[in-house]
């Protein structure tokens, strides 16, 4: 039986899906959102439609994945109904090794959304993770907790770029009991804010963020300065544990292509692709 709250919140929902909606009217980039109840991976729907020639700015959304992957095959865990899981779907005029702007861009853009919508400041771990650092100690990454990771796939046409798959995962209203099921070190905004938010109003932020930067983009901005200004990483003590190994240093600063510079501790300068940062020290 549905008390009269819910029939309050499904007008809510209804009116923030509207939003969507509307933004999909007026917009430039986005043609069409996908929403679906349950899927494996919503990056393997969009790649899946990006190989048999699906148009630049489609949106796939689940509300519960069976198999959410992160890099590397490692698992995405989100409770059903609580998440935005998405991928978005991109035909840039990009060449292979500069696909990684379309992370940063998308990660600034997913920032932004959550500080407008839930007024919650956001940083960026290099390379692919949201994050909110807080002086509260909780986990196992001092100061840094996971809101969101994204996972950019591509798909290629002989040497040139195809498409780009840009999904993201971002933990909207998880409970802090259930958080430690997905992660120890994961948090969402309803834990962090103790108010639950409406998942559409950040999905149509989102999208209206990642078009703007898109068209910057498309002019030849870079969004190298942007994402440096977020990332939480540079100037500290970090630790990369990449495939080749485990690197100490201070991170330096990025490329224009998303790479990490990093001043090791015996003073080589290492340019990274990938790897997972954690905070040495304080
Ligand atoms: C990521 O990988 O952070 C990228 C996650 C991308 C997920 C989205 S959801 C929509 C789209 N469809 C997909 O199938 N994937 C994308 P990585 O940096 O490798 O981090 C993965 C690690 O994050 C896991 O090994 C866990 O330790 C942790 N983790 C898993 N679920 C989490 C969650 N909900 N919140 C925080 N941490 C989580």
């Amino acid at each position: 039986m549905s008390s009269p709250l819910s029939g309050q919140l499904d007008r809510r929902d209804r009116r923030a899906r509207d939003c969507v909606d509307k933004l999909l009217e007026r917009s430039a980039l986005w043609r069409r959102v996908i929403r679906l109840t349950q899927v494996g991976s919503t990056n393997d729907v969009a790649k899946d439609l990006a190989a048999r020639g699906g148009p630049e700015g489609t949106v796939v959304v689940a509300e519960h994945q069976t198999a959410g992957r992160g890099r590397m095959d490692r698992r995405w865990v989100a409770p059903p109904g609580t998440c935005i899981l998405c991928s978005l779907l991109f035909r840039p005029d990009l060449l292979p090794h500069q696909a990684h702007r379309l992370t940063m861009l998308c990660s600034l853009a997913a920032a932004d959304a959550v500080e407008q919508v839930a007024d919650l400041a956001v940083a960026v771990k290099w390379p692919n993770d949201l994050i909110v650092t807080m002086g509260r100690e909780r986990g196992s990454c001092p100061g840094w907790r996971k809101l969101a990771g994204v996972l950019t796939e591509t798909g290629m046409t002989g040497p040139q770029l195809d498409y780009v798959v840009v999904g993201m995962g971002i933990n909207v209203n998880v409970p802090s009991g259930t958080l430690p099921d997905l992660d120890p070190n994961a948090t969402s905004i309803l834990a962090e804010t103790g108010r639950p938010v409406n998942r559409s109003r950040v999905l149509a932020a989102l999208l209206e963020g990642v078009e703007a930067r898109y068209q910057q983009l498309e002019r030849g901005e870079n969004p190298q300065e942007e994402w440096s200004a977020r990332l939480a990483t540079l100037g500290r003590r970090i630790r990369v544990t990449t495939a080749d190994g485990i690197l100490h240093g201070v991170a330096e600063g990025v490329d224009e292509n998303g790479a990490l510079w990093l001043r090791t501790t015996d003073g080589t300068l290492q340019r990274l692709l990938t790897g997972d940062t954690a905070r040495v020290g304080g």
